[in-house]
């Protein structure tokens, strides 16, 4: 039995060079600014997004890509992010550039139901003329009670973009569909201080909701006032008091050499697995806190629902003085391992650009660094870039995002690896077997399981009860439920064999054939039941007598009472019982009337049998 937990078998071993495959094609314009997701009810289907327009689709985890261009009536403008919700529904939220309206008036979300083959013109979220709505990132509820299904979003909503105007100012908007995004609430403010509205370090930008074990939706963002953190706990409705988090040292908006523009705006996630860190979040962002020609990484936590935050840890380990700048972050809801990926320069020199993915197994505080890209690239700092990068992972399957510039040549990558040593075994608990009539029940359940492919149920046949040298047999097959982060329970009926002890074993194989054996359970068949009416003891008696009786199946059971003329005594079963052999006990003291010395007759009706026996009462 499985009984190892989470916590104890995350030992990291350290990934080779993975494969580097290259989704956009060389027809893409200028592709950048990367998101990309996995259908939760199809983990092989995963889908990407890029500037300006692009839609990639895999429905091979990653080995071959296809690429096409949306459309909407509202048109495309940036900043892409792909969700997908419960339902397997996948939204496309993007900036607009409506032929009716102006430049980023609202927000788009268009939504597909069958994986990105076909999508509705979206909606517009968030539309104030003559303000700009910028920079939106979404998020899903796949499971609370409360408020499963519901989709969030948040973003900055300029006053007047690019104006220095003391006037003109920016906040953080928010909005939620309870419709599967069809339609979406009206716009609430959930920064309660301002930014400005250069698209600078004191503008109020990076908003990305994460939603909680049980339905709250946590938003931060960073801006003038360093990181910031809001809740809501009604489903998106009211937020409250803003919460510091950190400071952003040297702010959101910074330089890097070789790229257009750069920027460290936070990531929020929130840990919903039933991993030791479930209900942990996490806000991952990147600075120049260690001087301008340094950026890191950091990561800060809540443990206590955003209460509380722990001084940052940084994520990239190198003891270089290099750049680490624009920074994702992913919790694998399925294991609660969180991957972030970012460029790194700590193995290269001058402008030279590879790209890192960290992995943390214990809840944030300690990253594992390694290389994903197959080489450096040399970007040119004339071609914009885009403002970030992506990585998602589910059920151990991870895959990073990021572009590439070769130059002034943008292309679109992806690493897909598979993290087996973040991956739960199937943990089997409480195997047990129950003999009823001719049939044996066994039931078991497992706790969690990851790609099971199914059990084997095996049984042996011993000489006695203390045969040592059985032999196994398979009699059958019970499917896996695959994949499941809460309790599967199974059954198997086996008919019951010739009379003898029996030995039982389950064989557990994962998809990749790898086995593990349950417990042994011992079942007793050696002796065949049947029905019986047995004679009382003691007898004589007085005041009390044993009566027991068996019974083969389970069933509606009289057992009664009479005198020798055939008046009814009393009645000592009256209902359904299991099979077995069962005891009563008679005291004359409890019936009605005093009883007189002599003989008696108890006498069994139960489905398939009647019987009756003599017994004598002496006073
Ligand atoms: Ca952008
Ligand atoms: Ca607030
Ligand atoms: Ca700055
Ligand atoms: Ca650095």
């Amino acid at each position: 039995m499985k009984t190892v937990l989470l916590s104890l078998i995350l030992t990291f071993v350290a990934f080779p060079q993975i494969q580097n495959i290259r989704i956009s094609t060389t027809s893409a314009s200028s592709p950048n600014e990367v998101s990309i997701a996995i259908n939760p009810l199809n983990p092989d289907v995963v889908v990407a997004g890029s500037n300006i327009s692009y839609l990639y689709t895999s429905t091979n985890r990653g080995a071959t890509w296809s690429q096409k261009q949306m459309s909407s009536t509202l048109g495309f403008w940036g900043d892409p992010c792909l969700i997908y919700d419960h339902r397997g529904y996948l939204y496309y939220g993007h900036l607009s550039n409506p032929t009716v309206g102006y430049w980023i008036d609202r927000i788009v979300v268009q939504r597909s139901t069958n994986d990105g083959v076909s999508w509705n013109d979206g909606a517009g979220v968030g539309l104030t003329p003559p303000k700009e709505q910028d920079k939106e990132w979404l998020a899903a509820d796949y499971h609370s009670p409360l408020f499963k299904g519901n989709i969030y979003m948040s973003w900055t909503e300029f006053d007047n973009y690019g104006s220095g105007a003391t006037s003109d100012s920016s906040r953080i908007l928010f909005s939620r569909s309870t419709d599967a995004g069809l339609s979406w609430m009206t716009a609430i403010k959930i920064s309660d201080k301002s930014g400005d509205c250069i698209d600078e370090d004191n503008t109020v930008e990076g908003a990305v909701p994460a939603v909680g074990p049980n339905g709250e939706v946590y938003v931060s963002w960073t801006g003038p006032y360093g990181l910031l953190f809001d809740k809501s706990l009604d489903g998106g409705l009211t937020f409250g008091t803003d919460k510091f988090v950190a400071p952003h040292p040297g702010g959101w908006d910074y330089s890097v050499p070789g790229i257009y523009r750069a920027n460290g705006l936070p990531i929020t996630v929130c840990d919903t697995s039933q991993s030791a860190h479930r209900g942990n979040i996490y806000i991952c962002w990147s600075d120049q806190g260690a001087g301008t020609n340094n950026t890191d990484v950091y990561v800060a936590r809540s443990t206590d629902g955003g209460n509380n935050w722990g001084t940052p840890i940084r994520v990239n380990g190198d003891a270089t003085s290099r750049h680490q700048f624009f920074c994702w972050l992913t919790v694998d809801q399925a294991t609660g391992v969180l991957y972030s990926i970012f460029y790194d320069r700590r193995s290269t020199t001058s402008n030279l650009t590879d790209v890192f993915v960290a992995r943390s197994a214990d809840g944030g505080l300690t990253w594992e660094n390694f290389k994903v890209s197959e080489t450096s690239f040399n970007p040119s700092p004339s071609v914009f870039f885009g403002d970030y990068t992506g990585i998602t992972a589910f059920q151990g399957r991870v895959y990073p995002i990021w572009m590439r510039a070769d130059g002034s040549l943008l292309s679109i990558w992806t690493a897909p690896f598979f993290d087996s040593a973040a991956v739960l075994p199937v943990e089997l608990t409480g195997f047990s077997a129950n003999v009823e009539e001719d049939m044996v029940f066994l039931d078991w359940q497992t706790s969690t399981e990851v790609n099971n492919h199914g059990f084997n149920v095996e049984r042996a046949k011993l000489e006695s009860a203390f045969d040592k040298n059985y032999v196994f047999s398979t009699v059958g097959f019970v499917k896996g439920r695959g994949t499941s982060l809460f309790p599967v329970r199974y059954y198997f009926e086996d008919k019951r064999s010739e009379p003898g002890f029996y030995k039982y074993r389950l064989k557990q194989i994962d998809l990749n054939g790898e086995f593990e054996y349950s417990n042994e359970i011992l079942v007793d068949l050696s002796h065949p039941l049947s029905f019986g009416l047995f004679q009382n003891f003691p007898n004589p008696f007085n005041p009390s007598t044993i009566i027991s009786y068996e019974i083969p199946k389970a069933g509606f059971v009289s057992l009664k009472v009479y005198d020798i003329t055939g008046n009814l005594v009393t009645t000592l079963v009256n209902g359904y019982k299991p099979v077995g052999v069962h005891e009563i006990d008679f005291n004359v003291e409890s019936t009605k009337s005093s009883l007189s010395t002599g003989i008696y007759i108890y006498r069994i009706e139960t489905e398939g049998f009647v019987d009756s026996k003599k017994m004598i009462f002496l006073k």
